[in-house]
C-alpha cells in the first residue's frame, strides 16, 4: 500500500467546456481515490507564480499564467493508492497530440496550453502545491 495525496486542477478550459464532470469522474472510478478537497476558484497571478515557478523564463509561462486567470478552475486534492502517478497516465502527456487515446488530455485535448488539467508530478511537488491552494491542510 502506498497510500498518497495529490493535487489536481481543471484548468479553465476544462470548466469553460464542462468537461468538469468527465474529469472528476474519472478520477472517481479508480479504485480506493477520494476526493478530499474542492473548490471553484479563479486563479489569481499570485497564487500561479508560486505554483508554476519552475517555469518561470520559459516561452510558455506568460501566456500560460494568462490562460490560467482567464476563467474559474476547479481545485482538488486526491487522496489513494498511488495516486500521484496514477493521476498523470490518466491526464495523458503534456501534449494532448502526444497524450494516448483514454487519456483525459488525449480524448479532448488538441493546444498545449490548454491541455485540461494539472496534476502534481511527485510526492514533493504534491506537498508544495497542496499548501499553496489549501493551505489549512
Ligand atoms: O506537468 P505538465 O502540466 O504535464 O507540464 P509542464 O511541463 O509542467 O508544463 C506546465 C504547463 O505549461 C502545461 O500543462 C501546459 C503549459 N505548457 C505550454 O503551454 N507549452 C509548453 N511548451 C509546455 C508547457
Ligand atoms: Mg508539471
Amino acid at each position: 500500500m502506498s497510500q498518497q495525496r495529490t493535487l489536481v486542477i481543471a484548468k479553465p478550459d476544462a470548466v469553460r467546456r464542462g468537461l468538469v464532470g468527465e474529469i472528476i469522474g474519472r478520477i472517481e472510478r479508480k479504485a480506493g481515490w477520494t476526493l478530499t478537497a474542492l473548490e471553484l476558484r479563479t486563479l489569481d497571478r499570485a497564487t500561479l507564480e508560486q505554483h508554476y515557478a519552475e517555469h518561470v523564463g520559459r516561452d510558455f509561462y506568460a501566456p500560460l499564467l494568462e490562460f490560467m486567470s482567464s476563467g474559474p478552475s476547479v481545485v482538488m486534492v486526491v487522496e489513494g493508492e498511488r495516486v500521484i502517478e496514477g493521476v498523470r497516465v490518466l491526464a495523458g502527456a503534456t501534449d494532448p497530440l502526444k497524450a494516448g487515446p483514454g487519456s483525459i488530455r488525449g480524448d479532448f485535448g488538441t493546444i498545449v496550453r490548454e491541455n485540461l488539467v494539472h496534476a502534481s508530478d511527485s510526492e514533493e511537488s504534491a506537498e508544495r502545491e497542496i499548501k499553496i491552494f489549501f493551505p489549512e491542510r
